[in-house]
């Protein structure tokens, strides 16, 4: 037949506090996907390549002070200036592994006591994901990882505020769903398994569907 066959990519999204494997996971499904021939691109928020990523990275190194809301609205710009190319991948047929986004854009900034609402303005009719794998483990758990503390939200008790503004982003969204949550405290390669197994479904599910560009809506 010559039915069109319209197939786009995947939009996959890895969410959680600091240092529970996010970008571990992330780029061991990139590999796996590209190894297996898939077409598909890493894509890491904030993209600090850019102007106003280099911005971004200037403050959370410590090496500039910016206003709280200032702040909130460079991260969620940073997600709105890519936003035409990641639509042109993903209608291109390729899958995208996103590494953050507006929710951890949201959540961050809730917890230095902005408020929920006007944090989610922003990002308001950007690409919704196809899927958040959230990456869930103790604070506890993820101070005995590497790297803790080196950057400027990496204090213990400004976590726990982050992770209950995960929870609360989440009692929010009406598409439930949407959230697939996965115990972090389990092996690199466990998790791996399962990530690859529910990434491989999504890929076949969503191909035919058409793009969701009303994140929040
Ligand atoms: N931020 C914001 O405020 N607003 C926004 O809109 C956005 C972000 C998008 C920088 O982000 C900061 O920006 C971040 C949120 C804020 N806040 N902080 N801090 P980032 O994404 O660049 O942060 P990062 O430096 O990549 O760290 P991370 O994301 O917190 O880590 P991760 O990616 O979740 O974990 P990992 O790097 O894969 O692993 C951490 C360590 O654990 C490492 O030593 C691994 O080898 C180890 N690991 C990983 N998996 C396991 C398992 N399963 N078992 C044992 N050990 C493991
Ligand atoms: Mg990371």
């Amino acid at each position: 037949t010559n039915t069109a066959t319209y197939k786009r990519g995947a939009f996959i999204l890895f969410e959680g506090c600091d240092r529970t494997g996010k970008s571990t996971q992330a780029n061991k499904l990139f590999e796996y996907l590209q190894s297996t021939g898939h077409s598909v691109k890493l894509w890491k928020f904030p993209d600090r390549t850019t102007p106003i990523g280099q911005t971004i990275n200037a403050y959370l190194t410590n090496n500039q002070e910016l206003d709280d809301k200032a702040i909130h609205l460079l991260f969620s710009a940073n997600r709105w200036e890519s936003l035409p190319k990641l639509k042109n991948l993903l209608l291109g047929g390729t899958t995208l592994i996103v590494d953050r986004y507006a929710y951890s854009g949201v959540s961050y900034s809730v917890a230095k006591g902005l408020d929920l609402d006007w944090c989610r303005c922003p990002d308001i009719g950007l690409l919704r994901p196809d899927i958040i794998i959230f990456m869930d483990l103790s604070i506890e758990e993820s101070e005995k990882r590497g790297g803790f503390g080196e950057e400027r939200y990496e204090k213990k008790n400004f976590q726990e505020k982050v992770c209950k503004s995960f929870s609360q982003l989440k009692q929010k969204d009406d598409d439930d769903s949407l959230w697939k949550f996965l115990d972090a405290k389990q092996s690199v390669e466990r998790l791996h398994e399962q990530i690859v197994k529910i990434s491989l479904d999504l890929i076949e599910n969503c191909s035919q569907l058409p793009l969701k560009e009303d994140l929040w809506k």
